[in-house]
Protein backbone atom coordinates (compact mmCIF):
# COMPACT_ATOMS: atom_id res chain seq x y z
CA UNK A 1 0.00 0.00 0.00
CA UNK A 2 1.29 3.59 -0.34
CA UNK A 3 -0.33 6.96 0.68
CA UNK A 4 -3.09 9.05 -1.57
CA UNK A 5 -0.05 11.85 -2.70
CA UNK A 6 2.24 9.16 -3.87
CA UNK A 7 -0.78 6.89 -5.80
CA UNK A 8 -2.04 10.36 -7.48
CA UNK A 9 1.57 11.30 -8.85
CA UNK A 10 1.71 7.50 -10.21
CA UNK A 11 -1.98 8.13 -11.79
CA UNK A 12 -1.26 11.70 -13.62
CA UNK A 13 2.78 10.01 -14.54
CA UNK A 14 0.38 7.18 -15.94
CA UNK A 15 -0.99 9.65 -18.22
CA UNK A 16 1.63 11.92 -18.86
CA UNK A 17 0.88 14.28 -16.97
CA UNK A 18 4.13 15.61 -15.36
CA UNK A 19 3.77 19.00 -16.09
CA UNK A 20 1.69 20.96 -13.03
CA UNK A 21 0.83 24.48 -13.99
CA UNK A 22 0.15 26.20 -10.62
CA UNK A 23 0.22 29.09 -8.17
CA UNK A 24 0.32 27.50 -4.72
CA UNK A 25 -1.85 28.12 -1.13
CA UNK A 26 -1.07 26.51 1.91
CA UNK A 27 -3.83 23.99 0.97
CA UNK A 28 -1.55 22.83 -1.82
CA UNK A 29 1.80 22.62 -0.04
CA UNK A 30 1.05 18.88 0.82
CA UNK A 31 0.38 17.63 -2.17
CA UNK A 32 3.29 19.49 -3.66
CA UNK A 33 5.53 19.01 -1.39
CA UNK A 34 8.42 15.85 -1.85
CA UNK A 35 7.29 16.30 -6.00
CA UNK A 36 8.83 13.34 -8.16
CA UNK A 37 11.74 14.44 -9.94
CA UNK A 38 10.52 13.39 -13.14
CA UNK A 39 7.46 16.33 -13.18
CA UNK A 40 8.13 19.95 -13.11
CA UNK A 41 6.02 22.79 -11.99
CA UNK A 42 5.67 25.79 -14.17
CA UNK A 43 4.71 28.95 -11.73
CA UNK A 44 2.14 31.45 -12.51
CA UNK A 45 1.56 34.71 -10.79
CA UNK A 46 -1.99 34.56 -11.02
CA UNK A 47 -4.44 31.85 -11.75
CA UNK A 48 -6.13 33.56 -15.12
CA UNK A 49 -2.32 33.02 -16.03
CA UNK A 50 -2.09 29.89 -14.79
CA UNK A 51 -5.09 27.96 -16.62
CA UNK A 52 -4.60 30.35 -19.89
CA UNK A 53 -0.53 29.10 -19.79
CA UNK A 54 -2.27 25.34 -19.45
CA UNK A 55 -4.82 25.84 -22.37
CA UNK A 56 -2.44 26.81 -24.72
CA UNK A 57 -0.33 24.11 -23.61
CA UNK A 58 -3.00 21.76 -23.40
CA UNK A 59 -3.79 22.93 -26.89
CA UNK A 60 -0.47 22.57 -28.80
CA UNK A 61 0.32 19.18 -27.08
CA UNK A 62 -3.17 18.32 -27.88
CA UNK A 63 -3.04 16.43 -24.49
CA UNK A 64 -4.71 17.12 -21.11
CA UNK A 65 -3.16 19.71 -18.71
CA UNK A 66 -2.90 19.65 -14.92
CA UNK A 67 -3.73 22.66 -13.25
CA UNK A 68 -3.66 22.62 -9.48
CA UNK A 69 -5.12 26.15 -7.83
CA UNK A 70 -5.34 27.73 -4.78
CA UNK A 71 -8.85 26.96 -2.94
CA UNK A 72 -11.86 29.03 -4.05
CA UNK A 73 -9.67 32.73 -4.22
CA UNK A 74 -7.25 31.36 -6.79
CA UNK A 75 -10.12 28.83 -8.66
CA UNK A 76 -12.01 32.16 -8.70
CA UNK A 77 -8.93 33.96 -10.95
CA UNK A 78 -9.48 31.42 -12.79
CA UNK A 79 -12.81 31.61 -14.15
CA UNK A 80 -12.01 33.94 -17.36
CA UNK A 81 -9.44 31.83 -18.79
CA UNK A 82 -12.59 28.96 -18.08
CA UNK A 83 -14.45 30.83 -20.74
CA UNK A 84 -11.85 30.21 -23.31
CA UNK A 85 -11.24 26.67 -22.24
CA UNK A 86 -14.29 25.86 -22.68
CA UNK A 87 -15.36 26.82 -26.14
CA UNK A 88 -11.78 25.39 -27.34
CA UNK A 89 -12.88 21.71 -25.87
CA UNK A 90 -9.37 22.30 -23.77
CA UNK A 91 -9.43 19.47 -21.89
CA UNK A 92 -7.86 20.79 -18.31
CA UNK A 93 -7.60 18.97 -15.46
CA UNK A 94 -7.72 21.32 -12.94
CA UNK A 95 -7.29 20.58 -9.28
CA UNK A 96 -7.44 22.52 -6.35
CA UNK A 97 -6.62 22.20 -2.65
CA UNK A 98 -9.28 22.42 0.42
CA UNK A 99 -8.76 22.88 3.93
CA UNK A 100 -8.66 19.91 6.02
CA UNK A 101 -11.85 18.20 5.89
CA UNK A 102 -12.98 18.19 9.38
CA UNK A 103 -12.78 21.91 9.31
CA UNK A 104 -14.32 22.79 6.38
CA UNK A 105 -18.00 23.01 7.52
CA UNK A 106 -16.96 25.51 9.90
CA UNK A 107 -15.95 27.98 7.15
CA UNK A 108 -12.14 28.29 8.45
CA UNK A 109 -9.87 30.63 6.22
CA UNK A 110 -9.05 29.75 2.91
CA UNK A 111 -12.13 26.76 2.81
CA UNK A 112 -13.52 26.49 -0.46
CA UNK A 113 -17.45 26.74 0.47
CA UNK A 114 -19.12 24.67 -1.83
CA UNK A 115 -15.91 23.82 -3.84
CA UNK A 116 -18.12 21.82 -6.39
CA UNK A 117 -20.70 24.84 -7.27
CA UNK A 118 -17.40 27.12 -7.88
CA UNK A 119 -16.72 26.52 -11.30
CA UNK A 120 -20.23 25.73 -12.80
CA UNK A 121 -21.05 26.12 -15.62
CA UNK A 122 -17.51 26.28 -17.35
CA UNK A 123 -16.40 22.81 -16.75
CA UNK A 124 -17.65 19.67 -17.79
CA UNK A 125 -17.92 18.18 -14.20
CA UNK A 126 -16.41 18.94 -10.64
CA UNK A 127 -16.21 16.99 -7.26
CA UNK A 128 -14.56 16.68 -3.94
CA UNK A 129 -13.96 12.96 -3.29
CA UNK A 130 -16.58 11.77 -0.53
CA UNK A 131 -13.51 9.97 0.80
CA UNK A 132 -9.62 10.12 0.96
CA UNK A 133 -10.18 6.49 -0.16
CA UNK A 134 -11.76 8.14 -3.41
CA UNK A 135 -9.49 10.54 -4.36
CA UNK A 136 -7.60 8.39 -7.11
CA UNK A 137 -10.37 7.19 -8.68
CA UNK A 138 -12.00 10.52 -8.69
CA UNK A 139 -8.66 11.90 -9.97
CA UNK A 140 -9.06 9.67 -12.95
CA UNK A 141 -12.27 10.29 -13.71
CA UNK A 142 -11.48 13.76 -13.79
CA UNK A 143 -9.16 12.91 -16.73
CA UNK A 144 -10.98 10.69 -18.61
CA UNK A 145 -14.29 13.13 -18.45
CA UNK A 146 -11.87 16.18 -19.51
CA UNK A 147 -10.09 13.71 -22.71
CA UNK A 148 -13.52 12.11 -23.97
CA UNK A 149 -14.83 13.78 -26.96
CA UNK A 150 -15.88 16.75 -26.33
CA UNK A 151 -13.03 17.38 -24.69
CA UNK A 152 -12.85 20.09 -21.46
CA UNK A 153 -11.76 21.46 -18.17
CA UNK A 154 -12.91 19.46 -15.15
CA UNK A 155 -12.33 20.58 -11.57
CA UNK A 156 -11.14 18.68 -8.86
CA UNK A 157 -10.99 19.98 -5.01
CA UNK A 158 -9.06 18.35 -2.16
CA UNK A 159 -8.86 18.29 1.55
CA UNK A 160 -5.23 19.04 2.17
CA UNK A 161 -5.41 15.95 4.86
CA UNK A 162 -6.40 12.93 2.10
CA UNK A 163 -2.91 13.45 0.67
CA UNK A 164 -0.75 11.42 3.57
CA UNK A 165 -3.90 8.61 4.11
CA UNK A 166 -2.94 5.35 2.70
CA UNK A 167 -4.55 3.86 -0.19
CA UNK A 168 -6.07 0.43 -0.57
CA UNK A 169 -6.10 -2.18 -2.93
CA UNK A 170 -8.31 -0.37 -5.54
CA UNK A 171 -6.27 2.33 -6.55
CA UNK A 172 -4.24 -0.07 -8.98
CA UNK A 173 -6.71 -0.75 -10.67
CA UNK A 174 -7.72 2.84 -11.56
CA UNK A 175 -4.51 3.82 -12.71
CA UNK A 176 -4.31 0.91 -14.82
CA UNK A 177 -7.53 1.50 -16.89
CA UNK A 178 -8.04 3.44 -19.96
CA UNK A 179 -11.34 4.62 -21.38
CA UNK A 180 -11.93 5.26 -25.12
CA UNK A 181 -14.39 7.09 -27.48
CA UNK A 182 -15.19 5.99 -31.38
CA UNK A 183 -17.27 8.43 -33.15
CA UNK A 184 -17.06 7.53 -36.42
CA UNK A 185 -20.15 7.97 -38.71
CA UNK A 186 -22.83 5.29 -39.55
CA UNK A 187 -21.98 3.75 -42.97
CA UNK A 188 -25.64 5.42 -43.72
CA UNK A 189 -24.60 8.73 -42.90
CA UNK A 190 -21.54 8.85 -44.64
CA UNK A 191 -23.69 7.31 -47.48
CA UNK A 192 -26.00 10.55 -47.00
CA UNK A 193 -23.66 12.92 -46.68
CA UNK A 194 -22.05 11.60 -49.97
CA UNK A 195 -25.10 11.98 -51.50
CA UNK A 196 -26.04 15.57 -50.48
CA UNK A 197 -22.47 16.47 -51.68
CA UNK A 198 -22.84 14.59 -54.77
CA UNK A 199 -25.98 16.04 -55.90
CA UNK A 200 -25.39 19.82 -54.95
CA UNK A 201 -24.03 22.33 -57.43
CA UNK A 202 -21.94 24.71 -56.02
CA UNK A 203 -20.80 23.40 -52.21
CA UNK A 204 -18.75 25.50 -49.91
CA UNK A 205 -16.85 24.51 -46.81
CA UNK A 206 -17.00 26.12 -43.68
CA UNK A 207 -14.61 25.12 -41.26
CA UNK A 208 -13.69 25.12 -37.76
CA UNK A 209 -11.48 24.86 -34.59
CA UNK A 210 -11.82 21.38 -34.48
CA UNK A 211 -10.37 20.29 -37.53
CA UNK A 212 -7.16 21.95 -36.12
CA UNK A 213 -7.18 20.66 -32.70
CA UNK A 214 -8.08 16.52 -34.77
CA UNK A 215 -5.29 17.63 -37.29
CA UNK A 216 -7.59 17.22 -40.17
CA UNK A 217 -6.26 20.14 -42.44
CA UNK A 218 -4.85 17.73 -44.78
CA UNK A 219 -7.72 16.06 -45.21
CA UNK A 220 -9.39 19.56 -45.48
CA UNK A 221 -7.54 20.59 -48.35
CA UNK A 222 -8.36 17.02 -50.12
CA UNK A 223 -11.76 17.24 -49.72
CA UNK A 224 -11.54 20.95 -50.32
CA UNK A 225 -9.76 19.93 -54.33
CA UNK A 226 -11.82 17.06 -54.86
CA UNK A 227 -15.30 19.08 -54.52
CA UNK A 228 -13.43 22.16 -56.39
CA UNK A 229 -15.63 24.38 -53.35
CA UNK A 230 -13.92 27.22 -51.68
CA UNK A 231 -13.16 27.60 -48.21
CA UNK A 232 -14.12 29.68 -45.20
CA UNK A 233 -13.18 29.38 -41.84
CA UNK A 234 -16.10 29.79 -39.52
CA UNK A 235 -16.92 33.46 -37.49
CA UNK A 236 -14.78 34.15 -34.45
CA UNK A 237 -12.13 31.86 -35.58
CA UNK A 238 -9.65 30.85 -32.86
CA UNK A 239 -7.69 28.01 -34.62
CA UNK A 240 -6.56 28.04 -38.79
CA UNK A 241 -7.97 24.96 -40.00
CA UNK A 242 -6.79 26.07 -43.51
CA UNK A 243 -3.62 26.77 -44.83
CA UNK A 244 -4.04 30.29 -45.89
CA UNK A 245 -1.69 30.24 -48.91
CA UNK A 246 -4.11 27.77 -50.90
CA UNK A 247 -6.04 28.95 -53.46
CA UNK A 248 -9.38 27.93 -52.14
CA UNK A 249 -8.77 29.98 -48.78
CA UNK A 250 -11.70 32.61 -49.21
CA UNK A 251 -10.93 34.48 -45.39
CA UNK A 252 -12.77 33.94 -41.83
CA UNK A 253 -16.60 34.84 -42.49
CA UNK A 254 -17.79 38.21 -40.27
CA UNK A 255 -19.47 37.37 -37.22
CA UNK A 256 -22.76 38.06 -38.24
CA UNK A 257 -25.59 36.89 -39.26
CA UNK A 258 -25.99 39.01 -42.03
CA UNK A 259 -22.78 38.96 -43.48
CA UNK A 260 -22.17 35.88 -43.27
CA UNK A 261 -25.25 35.00 -45.54
CA UNK A 262 -23.88 37.64 -47.87
CA UNK A 263 -20.46 35.88 -48.54
CA UNK A 264 -22.27 32.34 -48.96
CA UNK A 265 -25.33 33.31 -51.31
CA UNK A 266 -25.12 31.44 -54.50
CA UNK A 267 -23.79 28.23 -52.46
CA UNK A 268 -26.71 25.07 -52.50
CA UNK A 269 -24.98 23.36 -49.67
CA UNK A 270 -22.96 25.03 -47.18
CA UNK A 271 -20.89 21.97 -45.19
CA UNK A 272 -19.52 23.32 -42.04
CA UNK A 273 -16.86 20.99 -40.14
CA UNK A 274 -15.35 20.91 -36.34
CA UNK A 275 -17.41 24.69 -35.82
CA UNK A 276 -20.26 25.61 -33.86
CA UNK A 277 -23.13 27.12 -36.10
CA UNK A 278 -22.20 29.82 -36.02
CA UNK A 279 -20.32 32.16 -33.12
CA UNK A 280 -21.79 35.32 -34.50
CA UNK A 281 -21.02 38.42 -32.08
CA UNK A 282 -22.76 41.65 -33.61
CA UNK A 283 -26.20 40.96 -33.84
CA UNK A 284 -27.11 41.86 -37.72
CA UNK A 285 -29.91 39.90 -37.53
CA UNK A 286 -30.92 38.35 -41.43
CA UNK A 287 -31.91 35.48 -43.06
CA UNK A 288 -29.66 32.81 -41.31
CA UNK A 289 -29.05 30.92 -44.75
CA UNK A 290 -29.02 32.17 -48.33
CA UNK A 291 -31.79 31.69 -50.54
CA UNK A 292 -31.73 28.09 -51.80
CA UNK A 293 -28.79 26.88 -49.23
CA UNK A 294 -29.05 23.31 -47.11
CA UNK A 295 -26.79 23.49 -44.47
CA UNK A 296 -25.14 20.40 -42.62
CA UNK A 297 -22.59 20.31 -39.80
CA UNK A 298 -20.62 18.30 -38.73
CA UNK A 299 -19.62 18.55 -35.02
CA UNK A 300 -17.97 16.37 -31.86
CA UNK A 301 -19.96 18.96 -29.49
CA UNK A 302 -23.50 17.31 -28.74
CA UNK A 303 -24.34 21.02 -27.21
CA UNK A 304 -23.29 22.62 -30.28
CA UNK A 305 -25.19 20.47 -32.70
CA UNK A 306 -28.33 20.91 -30.96
CA UNK A 307 -28.46 24.49 -30.24
CA UNK A 308 -27.44 25.60 -33.70
CA UNK A 309 -30.43 27.71 -34.98
CA UNK A 310 -30.54 26.18 -38.53
CA UNK A 311 -29.48 23.22 -40.30
CA UNK A 312 -29.08 19.58 -39.65
CA UNK A 313 -26.28 18.11 -37.62
CA UNK A 314 -24.45 15.43 -37.33
CA UNK A 315 -21.99 14.67 -34.27
CA UNK A 316 -18.64 12.45 -34.72
CA UNK A 317 -14.67 12.81 -34.25
CA UNK A 318 -13.60 15.22 -36.63
CA UNK A 319 -10.28 13.75 -37.70
CA UNK A 320 -12.04 10.25 -38.98
CA UNK A 321 -14.94 12.15 -40.45
CA UNK A 322 -12.65 14.41 -42.71
CA UNK A 323 -10.54 11.27 -43.61
CA UNK A 324 -13.78 9.13 -44.83
CA UNK A 325 -15.13 12.20 -46.66
CA UNK A 326 -11.15 12.96 -48.26
CA UNK A 327 -10.97 9.54 -49.39
CA UNK A 328 -14.84 8.61 -50.45
CA UNK A 329 -15.84 12.32 -51.76
CA UNK A 330 -15.55 11.69 -56.04
CA UNK A 331 -12.75 14.59 -57.72
CA UNK A 332 -15.52 16.65 -59.43
CA UNK A 333 -12.49 17.85 -61.84
CA UNK A 334 -13.47 21.62 -60.93
CA UNK A 335 -10.93 23.99 -60.75
CA UNK A 336 -10.69 26.44 -57.96
CA UNK A 337 -9.60 29.79 -58.51
CA UNK A 338 -7.74 31.69 -55.97
CA UNK A 339 -8.96 35.13 -54.53
CA UNK A 340 -6.33 38.01 -55.15
CA UNK A 341 -4.86 39.00 -51.89
CA UNK A 342 -3.64 42.06 -50.56
CA UNK A 343 -0.84 43.89 -51.64
CA UNK A 344 1.58 43.01 -49.26
CA UNK A 345 4.25 46.52 -49.46
CA UNK A 346 4.57 47.50 -45.67
CA UNK A 347 5.47 50.58 -46.35
CA UNK A 348 7.35 53.22 -44.14
CA UNK A 349 4.79 56.40 -43.00
CA UNK A 350 6.69 58.99 -42.74
CA UNK A 351 5.67 60.14 -39.43
CA UNK A 352 3.23 58.93 -36.33
CA UNK A 353 1.88 55.57 -35.62
CA UNK A 354 2.66 52.74 -37.79
CA UNK A 355 -0.44 51.22 -40.18
CA UNK A 356 -1.15 47.43 -38.42
CA UNK A 357 -1.55 46.10 -41.80
CA UNK A 358 2.03 47.45 -42.62
CA UNK A 359 3.07 46.09 -39.15
CA UNK A 360 1.75 42.29 -40.18
CA UNK A 361 3.45 42.55 -43.49
CA UNK A 362 6.89 42.87 -41.91
CA UNK A 363 6.07 40.02 -39.37
CA UNK A 364 4.75 37.84 -41.69
CA UNK A 365 7.91 38.30 -43.95
CA UNK A 366 10.48 37.96 -41.45
CA UNK A 367 8.61 34.95 -39.60
CA UNK A 368 9.71 31.72 -40.14
CA UNK A 369 7.26 29.90 -42.22
CA UNK A 370 6.00 27.30 -39.53
CA UNK A 371 5.95 30.26 -36.84
CA UNK A 372 2.93 29.77 -34.30
CA UNK A 373 0.57 33.11 -34.01
CA UNK A 374 -1.21 34.24 -30.91
CA UNK A 375 -3.48 36.68 -31.80
CA UNK A 376 -5.08 38.66 -28.98
CA UNK A 377 -5.08 42.58 -30.56
CA UNK A 378 -9.15 42.49 -31.05
CA UNK A 379 -9.62 45.14 -33.41
CA UNK A 380 -6.75 44.40 -36.18
CA UNK A 381 -8.06 40.84 -36.21
CA UNK A 382 -9.04 41.45 -40.28
CA UNK A 383 -6.11 42.68 -41.66
CA UNK A 384 -4.24 40.12 -39.45
CA UNK A 385 -6.19 37.13 -41.26
CA UNK A 386 -5.33 39.32 -44.76
CA UNK A 387 -1.49 39.67 -43.83
CA UNK A 388 -0.42 36.78 -42.60
CA UNK A 389 0.40 33.41 -44.37
CA UNK A 390 -0.08 30.22 -42.01
CA UNK A 391 0.53 27.21 -43.72
CA UNK A 392 0.76 24.41 -41.30
CA UNK A 393 -2.13 22.71 -38.72
CA UNK A 394 -1.27 24.72 -35.20
CA UNK A 395 -0.53 28.28 -36.53
CA UNK A 396 -2.84 30.25 -34.66
CA UNK A 397 -4.51 30.72 -31.34
CA UNK A 398 -6.94 33.18 -30.47
CA UNK A 399 -9.49 33.72 -27.00
CA UNK A 400 -12.18 30.63 -27.97
CA UNK A 401 -15.02 32.74 -26.30
CA UNK A 402 -13.29 35.94 -26.99
CA UNK A 403 -12.08 36.28 -22.78
CA UNK A 404 -9.07 38.45 -22.64
CA UNK A 405 -6.18 37.25 -20.63
CA UNK A 406 -5.67 34.15 -22.41
CA UNK A 407 -2.96 35.78 -25.33
CA UNK A 408 0.57 36.50 -23.43
CA UNK A 409 0.13 33.36 -21.26
CA UNK A 410 -0.84 30.78 -23.70
CA UNK A 411 1.43 31.98 -25.85
CA UNK A 412 4.04 30.84 -23.22
CA UNK A 413 2.20 27.33 -22.32
CA UNK A 414 2.16 27.41 -26.51
CA UNK A 415 5.53 27.68 -26.97
CA UNK A 416 6.64 24.91 -24.13
CA UNK A 417 4.85 22.89 -25.88
CA UNK A 418 6.27 23.24 -29.12
CA UNK A 419 10.37 24.20 -28.67
CA UNK A 420 10.64 23.72 -31.98
CA UNK A 421 8.53 26.13 -33.45
CA UNK A 422 8.85 30.05 -33.27
CA UNK A 423 5.70 31.60 -31.23
CA UNK A 424 4.45 35.20 -32.00
CA UNK A 425 2.39 37.17 -29.84
CA UNK A 426 0.40 39.56 -31.12
CA UNK A 427 -1.10 41.93 -28.11
CA UNK A 428 -3.37 44.77 -28.25
CA UNK A 429 -2.31 47.18 -25.51
CA UNK A 430 -5.64 46.84 -23.73
CA UNK A 431 -5.51 43.03 -23.64
CA UNK A 432 -1.78 42.85 -22.39
CA UNK A 433 -3.16 43.89 -19.04
CA UNK A 434 -5.18 40.39 -18.40
CA UNK A 435 -2.39 38.40 -18.65
CA UNK A 436 0.76 40.66 -18.40
CA UNK A 437 2.17 38.68 -15.18
CA UNK A 438 2.89 35.90 -17.77
CA UNK A 439 6.27 37.94 -19.06
CA UNK A 440 7.46 36.46 -15.65
CA UNK A 441 6.99 33.14 -16.32
CA UNK A 442 8.47 33.52 -19.74
CA UNK A 443 11.34 34.55 -18.02
CA UNK A 444 12.14 32.78 -15.26
CA UNK A 445 11.76 29.32 -17.85
CA UNK A 446 13.99 31.39 -20.55
CA UNK A 447 10.25 30.66 -22.91
CA UNK A 448 11.48 32.63 -26.16
CA UNK A 449 7.90 33.96 -27.03
CA UNK A 450 7.96 37.37 -29.21
CA UNK A 451 5.30 39.39 -27.70
CA UNK A 452 4.42 42.07 -30.02
CA UNK A 453 2.34 44.79 -27.90
CA UNK A 454 0.07 46.55 -30.88
CA UNK A 455 -0.48 49.74 -28.67
CA UNK A 456 -2.99 52.60 -30.29
CA UNK A 457 -3.95 53.43 -26.52
CA UNK A 458 -7.72 52.30 -26.79
CA UNK A 459 -9.69 49.78 -26.62
CA UNK A 460 -10.04 49.55 -30.13
CA UNK A 461 -12.70 47.51 -30.77
CA UNK A 462 -14.79 49.07 -28.16
CA UNK A 463 -14.60 52.20 -30.18
CA UNK A 464 -15.57 49.89 -33.27
CA UNK A 465 -18.99 48.75 -30.98
CA UNK A 466 -19.40 52.41 -29.55
CA UNK A 467 -20.35 53.56 -33.13
CA UNK A 468 -22.51 51.20 -34.05
CA UNK A 469 -24.17 50.58 -30.75
CA UNK A 470 -25.17 54.73 -30.86
CA UNK A 471 -22.94 54.65 -27.22
CA UNK A 472 -19.56 57.31 -28.71
CA UNK A 473 -19.77 58.65 -25.32
CA UNK A 474 -19.32 55.53 -23.14
CA UNK A 475 -16.60 55.98 -20.76
CA UNK A 476 -13.40 53.74 -20.22
CA UNK A 477 -12.66 53.51 -23.82
CA UNK A 478 -9.23 54.45 -23.89
CA UNK A 479 -6.38 53.07 -22.26
CA UNK A 480 -3.55 55.83 -22.54
CA UNK A 481 -0.06 55.94 -20.46
CA UNK A 482 1.37 52.22 -20.47
CA UNK A 483 4.71 51.89 -20.97
CA UNK A 484 5.00 48.18 -21.67
CA UNK A 485 8.55 48.23 -22.24
CA UNK A 486 9.17 49.07 -18.60
CA UNK A 487 7.02 46.81 -17.65
CA UNK A 488 8.73 43.94 -19.55
CA UNK A 489 11.80 45.25 -18.18
CA UNK A 490 10.34 44.76 -14.57
CA UNK A 491 9.52 41.27 -15.10
CA UNK A 492 12.74 40.33 -16.90
CA UNK A 493 12.17 40.27 -20.46
CA UNK A 494 14.52 41.72 -23.10
CA UNK A 495 12.07 45.10 -24.30
CA UNK A 496 12.72 47.78 -27.39
CA UNK A 497 10.22 50.13 -28.52
CA UNK A 498 9.89 49.88 -32.88
CA UNK A 499 9.17 53.26 -33.94
CA UNK A 500 9.51 52.55 -37.67
CA UNK A 501 8.88 49.93 -39.70
CA UNK A 502 13.02 49.35 -40.09
CA UNK A 503 13.13 49.35 -36.32
CA UNK A 504 10.61 46.60 -36.45
CA UNK A 505 12.14 44.45 -38.40
CA UNK A 506 15.79 44.68 -36.94
CA UNK A 507 13.96 43.95 -33.75
CA UNK A 508 11.76 41.18 -34.83
CA UNK A 509 14.79 39.31 -36.47
CA UNK A 510 16.45 39.36 -33.03
CA UNK A 511 14.01 38.39 -31.41
CA UNK A 512 13.21 35.60 -33.46
CA UNK A 513 17.08 34.35 -33.34
CA UNK A 514 17.26 34.74 -29.65
CA UNK A 515 16.86 31.80 -26.45
CA UNK A 516 15.08 34.07 -24.34
CA UNK A 517 11.82 35.83 -24.71
CA UNK A 518 11.32 39.58 -26.10
CA UNK A 519 8.53 41.96 -26.22
CA UNK A 520 8.30 44.60 -28.66
CA UNK A 521 6.04 47.65 -28.97
CA UNK A 522 4.60 49.24 -31.64
CA UNK A 523 2.82 52.25 -31.55
CA UNK A 524 -0.06 52.08 -34.26
CA UNK A 525 -2.90 53.67 -35.65
CA UNK A 526 -6.29 52.58 -34.67
CA UNK A 527 -8.69 51.45 -37.44
CA UNK A 528 -12.70 49.55 -37.00
CA UNK A 529 -12.83 46.48 -36.30
CA UNK A 530 -15.68 45.67 -38.87
N1 LIG B 1 -12.68 41.88 -20.42
C1 LIG B 1 -12.41 40.63 -20.82
C2 LIG B 1 -11.81 39.66 -19.85
N2 LIG B 1 -12.66 40.22 -22.06
C3 LIG B 1 -13.22 41.09 -22.94
N3 LIG B 1 -13.49 40.62 -24.15
C4 LIG B 1 -13.46 42.44 -22.59
C5 LIG B 1 -13.19 42.78 -21.29
C6 LIG B 1 -14.10 43.42 -23.54
N4 LIG B 1 -13.22 43.79 -24.68
C7 LIG B 1 -13.38 43.23 -25.91
O1 LIG B 1 -14.21 42.35 -26.21
S1 LIG B 1 -12.26 43.87 -27.03
C8 LIG B 1 -11.59 44.91 -25.87
C9 LIG B 1 -12.21 44.74 -24.64
C10 LIG B 1 -11.83 45.48 -23.43
C11 LIG B 1 -10.49 45.83 -26.25
C12 LIG B 1 -9.14 45.21 -26.30
O2 LIG B 1 -8.21 46.20 -26.62
P1 LIG B 1 -6.83 45.89 -27.29
O3 LIG B 1 -7.12 45.69 -28.83
O4 LIG B 1 -5.97 47.10 -27.07
O5 LIG B 1 -6.28 44.63 -26.81
P2 LIG B 1 -7.73 46.73 -29.90
O6 LIG B 1 -7.16 46.26 -31.18
O7 LIG B 1 -7.33 48.11 -29.54
O8 LIG B 1 -9.22 46.53 -29.89
CA1 LIG C 1 -5.64 48.81 -28.25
Amino acid sequence: MTDVKNATYQLLRRHGLTTIFGNPGSNELPFLAGMPEDFRYILGLHEGVVAAMADGYAQATRRPAFVNLHAAAGSGNAMGALTNAWYAHTPLVITAGQQVRATIGQEVMLSNVDAVSLPRPLVKWSAEPASPRDVVRTLGQAIHTAVLEPSGPVYVSVPYDDWAQETGPEEAHVTSRAVEHAGELSAGQLADVLARLDGSVSPVLVLGPDVDSARGNTDAVTLAERLGAPVWVAPSAPRCPFPTTHDAFRGVLPASVEGTTTLLAGHDLILVIGAPVFRYHQYEPGNYLPDGAELLQITCDPGEAARAPMGRALVASIGPVLRRLAVAVPDRGAAIMPCPGPARHGTDRAAGPLSPEAVFDVLNAESPEDAVYVNEATSTVGAFWDRIQMRHPGSYYFPASGGLGFGMPAAVGIQLAEPERRVVAVIGDGSANYGITALWTAAQYQVPVVFVILNNGTYGALRGFAAKLDALDAPGLDVPGIDFVSLAKGYGVEAHRADSLEDLRRHFAKALASTGPTLLEVSISTVSPF
